[in-house]
C-alpha cells in the first residue's frame, strides 16, 4: 500500500516539521504506512536542530499529488498549502488554530486543541498509547514546543504543554541552554536574511472586507532590528502590500529575551486599529507592548473588531 504523507503548510517552521516527522514515526509504529515530508524550506530554527542533531532532513516533495492520503500537522489553513495538497485528499489535521479551514477538509478526522504547539498533540498520542519515542523525534518534538511557547512563556502556553516537554526530555536529554540556542540561531538577519525571514514566515488573513498582511519575526534583539532597520522594514512590507494585493499590512518583532513585542506599519489606519484591540500607543512607525503576543492571538482579535 502507499504511504500517507504526513505534513505542513509551504516553508514549515519547527512545529511543523517536528510535528510531521514524529507523527508519521508514530503512525508506522501503530501499523500505518506513513512518509513525513515537507513543500518548500524549512525555517531557520528547524534547520538548526536538524544539523545541531545530525537528524536527517524529512524529504522535500514538490506537491502531494502522487499520494492518495494527506495527513496535516500544525496545518490547517487552505492559504497555507499553496494548492499543493488536494483537500479531499486529507484524511487526519492534527492543529492548535482557533482560526482554520477545516471545513474545506470533508474527508479528514480533524483534531483542533488549542494548545501552545501541535509538538504538544503528537507527543500526547505516544504517550496515550503507550508508544516508545525515537531520540530524534523526541528532540524535534521539544524544538517545536519550545519554540511555538517561546520557552513556556507565551499566552498560549498549557499545561499539557510543559507535561509534554518533560515526558520528551527524558528521551532527548536536552542541555539547559537550548532554548536561547534555539533563539539565537534565528537571531541573525543581518543583510537580506531580513528580507527573506519576512517573506518566509508572512500570513495575510481576510477580515471583513480587508484582507491584512501579517510578518512575524521571532528574535533576540528585536529592538536593534526595528530601530536600526525600520526603513528597510517598512519598504519590504510595502512591497509585499503591494505584490499581494493587500489593504494593510504590518510587522510584529518579539523580543524572546526580553518578553516584549515591537510593532511596525505606516499605515494610520492600522495603527488605529491595532493601538485599540492591543492597547499599545504607536510613537511614529513604530509601538511597543510588554509581554508576548503572537499573530495566532492578534488575528482573533483584529478579526472581531473588523467582522462587525
Ligand atoms: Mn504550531
Amino acid at each position: 500500500m502507499k504511504p500517507a504523507l504526513v505534513t505542513c503548510y509551504v516553508d514549515p517552521d519547527l512545529d511543523g516539521v517536528s510535528g510531521s516527522f514524529a507523527y508519521a514515526e508514530f503512525l508506522q509504529k501503530t501499523g500505518k504506512s506513513a512518509v513525513a515530508g515537507i513543500f518548500g524550506k524549512p525555517h531557520e530554527e528547524a534547520k538548526y536542530i536538524l544539523n545541531r542533531f545530525d537528524i536527517p532532513y524529512p524529504q522535500e516533495f514538490p506537491d502531494a499529488y502522487e499520494f492518495d492520503e494527506v495527513i496535516l500537522v500544525d496545518s490547517s489553513d487552505l492559504k497555507g498549502l499553496g494548492n499543493k495538497v488536494s483537500p479531499p485528499k486529507v484524511i487526519e489535521i492534527i492543529d492548535h488554530r482557533k482560526i482554520n479551514d477545516t471545513n474545506a477538509f470533508p474527508n479528514a478526522r480533524i483534531q483542533i486543541e488549542l494548545v501552545g504547539a501541535a509538538a504538544t498533540l503528537v507527543a500526547e498520542k505516544f504517550i496515550e498509547s503507550n508508544v516508545a519515542i525515537s531520540k530524534e523525534s523526541a528532540i524535534l518534538l521539544c524544538g517545536g514546543i519550545v519554540s511555538n511557547t517561546l520557552n513556556f512563556k507565551a499566552g498560549v502556553t498549557t499545561d499539557r504543554d510543559r507535561e509534554a516537554f518533560e515526558w520528551l526530555n527524558n528521551e532527548a536529554q536536552l542541555p539547559e541552554s537550548f532554548w536561547k540556542e534555539l533563539f539565537l540561531a534565528k537571531s541573525d538577519l543581518s543583510g537580506d536574511a531580513l528580507s527573506e525571514r519576512i517573506q518566509g514566515d508572512f500570513a495575510w488573513f481576510e477580515m471583513g472586507r480587508k484582507k491584512v498582511g501579517i510578518a512575524q519575526i521571532e528574535m533576540i534583539g528585536a529592538k536593534e532590528l526595528v530601530t536600526e532597520r525600520e526603513l528597510e522594514i517598512l519598504q519590504i512590507l510595502n512591497t509585499i502590500k503591494e505584490e499581494r494585493d493587500l489593504d494593510s499590512i504590518f510587522q510584529s518583532t518579539l523580543e524572546l529575551e526580553d518578553e516584549k513585542n515591537f510593532f511596525v506599519t505606516d499605515d494610520d489606519e492600522m495603527k488605529k486599529l491595532l493601538e485599540k484591540v492591543l492597547g499599545i500607543e504607536f510613537a511614529y512607525n513604530i509601538a511597543i507592548r510588554e509581554g508576548l503576543i503572537m499573530r495566532k492571538q492578534i488575528v482573533p482579535l483584529l478579526k472581531a473588531e473588523l467582522e462587525v
